[in-house]
């Protein structure tokens, strides 16, 4: 496959001659690629092509509200084989594995596009919009849109809009810049309404997950004097809160709160035995090296994995690499 840095309009050119396209969601899906997808599949469709949007795992129900989400199908129940689309399209998809496609059905596709600003990406498409800069696929999602010629509408702006809002944490975190304040701008100029919409995706949570953050906060644990934090969520607790492991979704957010916490995370106990591991951290600390030092990857200050289990074998890896990079990193600031 060919490597490098292809722009918006490279992807919106190798868009034109093509007319079936697969869209598929990154595991455990998030706001920006569930919105970025919807967006695109849109805009595709405002192109007279055919575009559907599958899902390796159920999609997250908390973005049911957006646009197109009800058409997103299960990726194991494809009307035909993927290798029969014209087109494969990831967006936010930092490696085609996290989108549950196997090596062989990629072989065989004639067009694979890699829409994406993870900076651990491993430029698997034959075009690769990447681009570490951006706050959220859906900055670049945009661009080839524009690209395309299709003009953005209502529903697109609100799928971009939760998109880019969830991956800045509301506009907050350091990925924010002027552009990503430009394109809010746009998207409320098309009728998004940031009130309902950020209490539906910030300030709403289920019950369950309330529970769940109550039983998780009593595993809270510490380690080099308090600036290691990390919680765990088993299968029990989810069993006992009646929670889903979508519901587990930014509980990690909680331990980065600590005041005195330099770099968290949290240890999720999956269905299969896997342990999933979520990093966040503050200040200059790079868990994205951490994350792909132990097979996963991400951003600098937002990261993951998947471990072996059990629980506190998946833990001590962690912790010593968490260790070893918070001693180079040297005392507190
Ligand atoms: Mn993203």
């Amino acid at each position: 496959m060919s490597q490098g840095s292809h722009s918006a309009a490279d992807v919106a050119r190798a868009i034109q001659g093509r007319h079936n396209f697969l869209l598929v969601l990154h595991e455990f899906a998030d706001g920006d690629s569930v919105g970025s997808n919807l967006a695109m599949g849109r805009a595709l469709r405002e192109a007279s092509k055919h575009a559907t949007i599958a899902s390796p795992a159920h999609a997250p129900g908390r973005y049911s509200f957006l646009p197109g989400f009800e058409a997103i199908t299960d990726l194991s129940r494809l009307p035909q084989r993927v290798a029969d689309y014209d087109c494969v399209l990831l967006i936010d998809c930092s490696d085609a594995r996290r989108a549950g496609l196997q090596p062989d059905d990629l072989d065989r596709v004639p067009l694979i596009i890699n829409i994406d600003h993870h900076p651990s990406n491993t430029l698997f498409g034959h075009v690769n919009y990447v681009d570490a800069h951006g706050s959220s696929a859906a900055e670049q999602v945009r661009r080839v849109i524009a690209g395309m010629g299709v003009p953005l509408d209502r529903e697109m702006a609100l799928c971009l809009y939760v998109a880019v809002s969830t991956d800045t944490g509301g506009f907050r975190f350091d990925n924010t810049t002027a552009e990503t304040h430009l394109l809010a701008a746009e998207l409320l100029g098309l009728g998004v309404e940031p009130g309902p919409v950020g209490e539906i995706i910030h300030d709403t949570r289920t019950l369950s997950s309330l529970r769940l953050l109550e039983k998780m906060l009593g595993t809270l644990s510490f380690a080099m004097g308090g600036r290691i934090a990390w919680v765990t969520v088993t299968r029990k607790m989810l069993e006992e809160c009646g929670a889903t492991d979508d519901e587990v979704e930014g509980l990690v957010s909680y331990p980065r709160m600590i005041d005195f916490v330099d770099l968290c995370f949290l240890l999720q106990e999956m269905p299969d035995g896997l342990v999933r591991v979520a990093f966040r951290s503050k200040r200059d600390i790079d868990v994205g090296a951490i994350a792909e030092s132990l097979g996963g990857g991400g951003h600098r200050k937002a990261a993951g994995c998947i471990l072996p289990g059990p629980v506190d074998e998946a833990l001590s890896r962690v912790l010593a690499k968490s260790n070893k990079t918070l001693d180079r990193a040297g005392g507190c600031p």
